[in-house]
């Protein structure tokens, strides 16, 4: 997934994504037939739903237990299948960076598995970012409240969890819209979200959305992110992006920026990505927040992406030291003084590759051009 300029190379950061559960390998398996590119993997109990993705690296997990059907909805039997079969996942976690799990909660397998993974996950340093899917109120009082244990377990493990919340999705005005239709929302929303951060990560960007500033957000945002993506096209996208963002229904109708305490900006376009663009939705979206807010923002070019822009926006509402030291528990840390013994990262300038003889981008006297990382002085561990 490195796209190298030349010689000297930034190492983009291992990503993999994980579904867990059947909506979650269900969702996973959409985003690797789009994007076959992506590292990715599916774990469920069930067979059926496993064998009916067609994904190559699958996962079935708790074989002696549920006998290859699902939990039922019965998360102790989640939670003993992942544990049952903790090694294979172990294995996937070999040089994993970045481990992004995906599941819809309020089941048996996603709800119980995903505290077990995210352990796992951070016992083999990875950095853990959790897209969960809360259910709709349809779903009934018992699995919403599925859902709302398991959150409360995983935050105890303090990750943080990008929550998706589907009955946000949905207003009075879609009263006729089928289930499918609802639960196909989701999905699209989980899917714009992963393949943005992924991008703005692991491609060469004008502005390069670094590792630790992911990292930064993850670990202040008290253990929760809000987030919402938008779409433009033609002459007026970075006008589309903005209202799209400005009206979302997960942004609370854009209300939810006024009180943001973190947010992280990434804007992916094409070769014709004008700079008036970026900074037209960058004021604008600036203006909604406070202005004591930490923000970070990236951009990445992909010629995919010719003629289109498309924006995420990651927020934090509350931002506060971490309950527990993540540095500590996952050997990470930004000051190598701290912890002797960890390696950092050997991250080096990269070229401008294309951009060469186009000119800086000056923006408050840095020169945007150069990675965050290396402007202030940040030295990502490993
Ligand atoms: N996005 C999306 N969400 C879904 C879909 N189907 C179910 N969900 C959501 O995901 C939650 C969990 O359902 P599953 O993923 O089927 O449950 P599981 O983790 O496989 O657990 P068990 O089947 O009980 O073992 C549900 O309560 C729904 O809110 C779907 O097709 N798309
Ligand atoms: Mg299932």
């Amino acid at each position: 997934m490195t796209e190298s300029a030349d010689a000297k190379t930034v190492r983009a950061p291992n990503v993999l994504v994980m579904g867990v559960g059947s909506s979650g390998s269900r969702a996973v398996a959409a985003m690797t037939s789009l994007n076959p590119e992506l590292d990715a993997v599916a774990i469920d109990t069930d067979t059926k739903v496993l064998e009916a993705i067609g994904m190559k690296n699958r996962i079935h997990v708790g074989a002696t237990i549920t006998r290859g059907l699902s939990s039922g909805g019965d998360v102790e039997l989640g939670r003993q299948s992942i544990e049952k079969d903790s090694s294979n996942i172990r294995k996937q976690l070999r040089q994993v960076d970045l481990l992004v799990i995906v599941a819809g909660l309020g089941g048996g397998t996603g709800s119980g598995a995903l505290p077990v993974i995210t352990r796992i996950a951070r016992e083999a340093g990875a950095l853990v970012l959790t897209m969960v899917a809360t259910p709709f109120k349809f779903e009934g009082a018992k699995i919403n409240r599925i859902a709302d244990e398991a959150i409360k377990r995983l935050r105890s493990h303090s990750d943080a969890i990008i929550r998706i919340e589907n009955e946000r999705l949905v207003d009075r005005s879609d009263a006729d819209l089928p289930a499918e239709q609802a639960f196909a929302r989701s999905h699209q929303v989980m899917m714009d979200g992963i393949f943005s951060i992924s991008r703005l990560l692991t491609r060469n960007g004008v502005v390069g959305l670094d590792f630790a500033c992911i990292h930064t957000m993850l670990r202040n945002c008290d253990g929760f992110c809000n987030f919402a993506s938008a779409d433009g096209a033609g002459d007026d996208r970075a006008k589309t992006v903005v209202e799209t963002l400005l009206k979302h229904r997960l942004l609370n109708k854009g209300r939810m920026l006024e009180g943001a305490a973190g947010a992280v900006i990434g804007l992916t376009g094409g070769h014709d990505l004008r700079l008036s663009e970026i900074d037209d939705v960058m004021t604008q979206l600036q203006e909604k927040l406070p202005d004591e807010v930490w923000l970070n923002f990236g951009v990445a070019v992909d010629p995919a992406f010719e003629g289109r822009l498309s924006a995420i926006i990651l927020v934090a509402e509350q931002w506060k030291e971490p309950l527990v030291d993540h540095n500590r528990q996952m050997g990470l840390s930004f000051n190598k003084n701290l912890n002797p013994g960890q390696g950092e990262l050997l991250l080096e300038t990269t070229g401008k590759g294309e951009f060469t003889n186009s000119d800086p981008t000056i923006h408050n006297n840095e020169d945007l051009d150069v990675p965050t990382y290396i402007r202030r002085d940040i030295k990502l561990p490993r």
